[in-house]
């Protein structure tokens, strides 16, 4: 039997650019290390050294927790505590998470493995792990009450079972969960199949849909919220400060994404078809594949999707409900788009001189337009492109794929120089006749009320 030093020394895997909390682990001197880490940024695990092989997962704004292993047993140590999350630049959300980050990080194993998981309670209240889609003994499935007491604040508690099978899967608490959850305790579990043959990729992208209500300028979501979100979030991170998923032209890329919010998520990617290959039910043989360009994440679902990377360029990465690639925004404002305001703000600037009227146009002009924000919130749209605002928020990044990038490499490599011929382009000449439709059932909005060139 290896003593403490020993077993830190020889064993931790994925741990050398992790801080790791040192007081911590003298007062569990059994325990593996906790390793913890501050950064928002997306951490690429290194390739394991022994042991089984796989290809590791990246994990979009977060990162793999390191283990240990210990008599042929995988050991793991998650922390469940009040964490501090920035969302984005300007925008730091107290959460609770686990090992420092909401959402907590990725857990990777091998099929075949045996896996051992510490769990230490540090929040106020009790919880409990429950991992989902795994098959696992009955005591194993941490539903509070039902499959074991709470772990109780202070107390550690072990979770220990056969990885049967290899898939994609995720782990959140099942005690208070409607809490837990709506803090951000939740985090992705990835089982790589034994045989390193079987469905390779040579990226693996991971990230999982959290919701959450934060009232600009406040820092704690309203966790009673059943509805009206309106941070929506990967991995607890918001446009335009979600990293880019790097992907090298020629490799064949999958992408994993789970949804713990409480409404679907229609994840769509510009650029390419794919195919969904895994749920958290298991791998989608190859004859029941159909194509895809938008797959539908359900409730308490995880897909996978895999697509060979032939088309180089930025590909828009988001949630098709559009009120989800939004920041937060009151939903309460009426609709001014067609309505002539000028009257009403004449009215208004003799009480409040620069009143600008908002929204009669659209919305769009509020993405370049720099309003006056309380601290600690983002503009409801931001991000800037090579030719503009993005006018996007939330859920939404890009894919960005590129000729020669080295294998481990998924530092930003900027943006897209389109070839000379294939961008969009100003017609500045005459405009020919355009097709309309006169039909007696349809009613065309006067021309003097539309914007014409
Ligand atoms: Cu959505």
């Amino acid at each position: 039997m290896m003593n403490r030093r020993q077993l830190l020394g020889a064993g931790i895997g994925a741990g050398a650019v992790l801080a790791s909390v040192s007081s911590a682990q003298t007062r569990f001197r059994d325990l593996p290390e906790a390793a913890s880490t501050e950064s928002p940024y997306t951490q690429v695990p290194p390739r394991p050294a022994d042991g089984f092989e796989y290809n590791p997962v990246v994990t979009l704004n977060g990162w793999s927790l390191p283990w240990r292993m210990n008599g042929g047993v995988k050991e793991f140590h998650l922390v469940a505590e009040p964490v501090e999350r920035i969302m984005a630049e300007g925008m730091v959300a107290r959460l609770w998470g686990y090992n420092g980050q909401s959402t907590g990080p990725t857990i990777e194993a091998v099929e075949g493995e045996r896996v051992r998981i510490y769990v230490t309670n540090r929040l106020p209240e009790h919880t409990t792990v429950h991992w989902h889609g795994m098959i696992l003994p009955s005591g194993m499935d941490g539903v509070a009450g039902l499959s074991h007491p709470a772990i109780p604040p202070g107390k550690t508690y072990v979770y220990e079972f056969d990885l049967v099978k290899s898939g994609t899967f995720m782990y959140h608490p099942h005690g208070d969960e409607m809490v837990q959850m709506a803090m951000g305790m939740m985090g992705l579990f990835i089982v790589h199949p034994k045989d390193p043959t079987f469905m390779p990729v040579d990226r693996d992208f991971a990230f999982l849909l959290a919701a959450y209500d934060i009232d600009p300028g406040t820092y704690v979501p309203r966790i009673m919220e059943m509805t009206d979100f309106n941070l929506w979030t990967w991995n607890s991170r918001i446009f335009p400060d979600i990293d880019p998923l790097v992907v090298r032209q020629g490799d064949r890329v999958r992408v994993r994404c789970g949804n713990l919010t409480m409404t679907n998520h229609p994840i769509h990617m510009h650029g390419y078809d794919f195919e969904v290959t895994c749920t958290d039910g298991g791998w989608v043989r190859p004859e029941a594949r159909w194509p895809e360009v938008s797959i539908d994440i359900p409730v308490g679902a995880m897909r996978a999707y895999e697509f060979n990377a032939v088309h180089p360029g930025d590909w828009a990465i988001h949630c098709h409900k559009s009120h989800h690639t939004m920041n937060a925004m009151g939903h309460d404002i009426p609709t001014f788009i067609g309505a002539d305001k000028r009257r009403l703000a004449e009215l208004i600037r003799r009480q409040q001189p620069g009143y600008m009227p908002m929204g009669t146009a659209g919305m769009a002009d509020m993405a370049d337009m720099s309003m006056e924000i309380p601290d600690n919130t983002v503009p409801m749209m931001g991000g800037w492109g090579p030719y503009g605002p993005l006018e996007m928020g939330g859920m939404f990044s890009v894919v960005k794929v590129r000729e020669g990038i080295d294998r481990d490499d998924y530092s930003d490599p900027g943006w897209y120089e389109n070839p000379p011929g294939t961008q969009a382009w100003e017609w500045t000449g005459e405009l020919p006749d355009h097709a309309r439709n006169d039909s007696p059932e349809t009613i065309l909005t006067p021309r003097s009320q539309t914007k014409r060139s």
